[in-house]
């Protein structure tokens, strides 16, 4: 697609509409942007553009639409607002960028992945085993990196792994990625699609353009997209924690393996890999399956994910001090995040928790610990209240403390080898901290100036 020129509307400015707007205004396209927000709550994304030679309309999307030929929306706008109307009624294309990214260079190699959960983990390990292999490698999309400015300033061989939302892929019509991956589907953002079946529709969307020349690649253990595997018309790639495949990556044995159909590679051993559960074997699996289909060398995609920490944040392991295992997963803001944490670490686990009060019960979270969590360091606003839950239910084993470091010193005291220190506070993060990044740096902090202490 020839941008240079066209008169684009940008809607939002945001990480995706400001990416879009120095791309655009690079490429030689005549660029109007909107936000409904005011300049002042706008600073942090304005400053970028704001030099450049283009319309800017703050405060308002309100823009006279007589010379606009297409308008790229931020994913996060919806499809119904009265300038969308309006552009519909006036027959006046409306894109998101992954489209547009698309119509400007059709040959990237992109590999596009989906998913209800699992996206981001499996975005950046798909990342990893490019950049392993020396492969220059731009990790964008909803993972928070606006996708066409890497695009105008990327070279014709880069690798572009997008992480794929359903509101990204509903606004696409010609989108079509080299690999295509859909990790799961459950129901999510209902009230945005309006329905299941619309939900799951969007996210198809990744594949529906593909042809035999791409590669698809599905879960197997997933019973929506088994079905969905009908559809496909490009080169179909399953994996599966949980069967033996006559073609796709599995688990075999204790190890990861691929089967080409004649024969089987083993990547490496299960106990090998560092992002635990059952839901980070899924994603090591579709990982490896997009390496596989690209070419990548087994040995170094074994290494990779053998280094592979995970996601910051997100049951993120952080180091071993005399035998203990510390993990980080701040990003464990409420009780069903940090009871799939507790089920996830190697037991037997001294959990620290407690933080900003949400007005959750705890009683589901206590009742998870079972043989696994041998003691509890609680801190926070909500100390209390996990402390009289917990000798509710009959678990005794509780430290109470100040503040992190106090956390972190106390569990290494009361550990012992092979223990698991896992920080997955249940609770929101607002009451000592302005957010869970910021917790889970202090975390990591106190673990480093434990490890410092004891000379390890
Ligand atoms: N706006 C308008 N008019 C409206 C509504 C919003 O002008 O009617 C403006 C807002 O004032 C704001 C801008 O639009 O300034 C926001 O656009 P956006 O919500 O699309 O946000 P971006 O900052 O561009 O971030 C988007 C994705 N956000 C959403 O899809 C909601 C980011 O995913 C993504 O990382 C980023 O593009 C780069 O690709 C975030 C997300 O929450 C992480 N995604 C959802 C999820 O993961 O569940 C889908």
């Amino acid at each position: 697609m020839n941008i240079n020129d066209k008169r684009v509307l940008v809607l939002g400015l945001g990480i995706s509409g400001v990416s879009a707007a120095k791309a655009l205004t690079k490429l030689g396209a005549k660029v109007t942007v909107s936000d409904i927000n005011p300049e002042e709550k706008l600073k942090d994304y304005i400053y970028e553009i704001k030099d450049m030679n283009l319309r800017m309309y703050l405060g308002t999307n309100d823009v006279p639409l007589d010379d606009i030929d297409l308008i790229v929306k931020s994913p996060g706008i919806p499809l119904t607002i009265d300038i969308i109307k309006e552009a519909n009624r006036r027959n006046i294309e409306v894109i998101t960028d992954l489209e547009l990214a698309y119509r400007i260079c059709p040959d990237k190699n992109f590999i596009a992945i989906t998913g209800t959960n699992g996206k981001t983990t499996t975005t950046t390990l798909t990342g990893e085993l490019f950049k392993g292999a020396g492969i220059k490698t731009h990790v964008s999309g909803n993972i928070g990196v606006g996708i066409l400015w890497d695009l105008v300033n990327s070279n014709e061989d880069d690798v572009f792994v997008i992480e794929a939302s359903s509101f990204q892929l509903e606004s696409t019509k010609y989108f079509k990625p080299k690999v295509s991956v859909i990790i799961n589907i459950t129901p999510d953002h209902l009230n945005w699609h309006g329905t299941y079946e619309n939900y799951i529709n969007a996210k198809k969307k990744i594949f529906i353009n593909q042809t035999e020349k791409e590669y698809t690649v599905l879960n197997y253990d997933d019973k929506i997209l088994r079905q969905i595997g009908e559809e496909v018309n490009s080169n179909l790639i399953w994996f599966s924690v949980d069967n033996k495949l006559s073609k796709g990556a599995y688990i075999d044995d204790g190890y990861v393996v691929i089967n080409d159909g004649e024969k089987i590679h083993r990547i490496l051993k299960t106990d090998e890999i560092k992002i635990l559960g059952k839901h980070n074997l899924e994603n090591v699996l579709a990982s490896v399956s997009v390496g596989w289909i690209m070419g990548l060398d087994n040995g170094i995609m074994g290494d990779v994910i053998r280094n592979f920490k995970g996601v910051e944040h997100r049951i993120e392991f952080v180091d071993t001090i005399n035998g203990v295992e510390f993990y980080n997963d701040s990003k464990g803001t409420n009780p069903d995040a940090s009871i799939k944490a507790i089920l996830a670490v190697n037991p037997p686990i001294i959990l620290i928790a407690g933080g900003k009060d949400k007005g959750s019960e705890f009683g589901e979270f206590v009742e998870s610990f079972g043989d696994r969590v041998k003691s509890l360091v609680l801190l926070g606003e909500t100390k209390e209240k996990i402390r009289d839950t917990a000798l509710k239910y009959g678990f005794k084993n509780i430290h109470m403390v100040n503040n992190m470091k106090e956390a972190v010193y106390k569990s290494f005291e009361i550990s012992q080898p092979g223990d698991s220190v896992l920080l997955s506070p249940a609770c929101a993060s607002w009451d000592m901290y302005s957010n869970f990044e910021m917790r889970g740096h202090d975390f990591k902090r106190a673990v480093k100036s434990l490890k410092e202490a004891k000379n390890v």
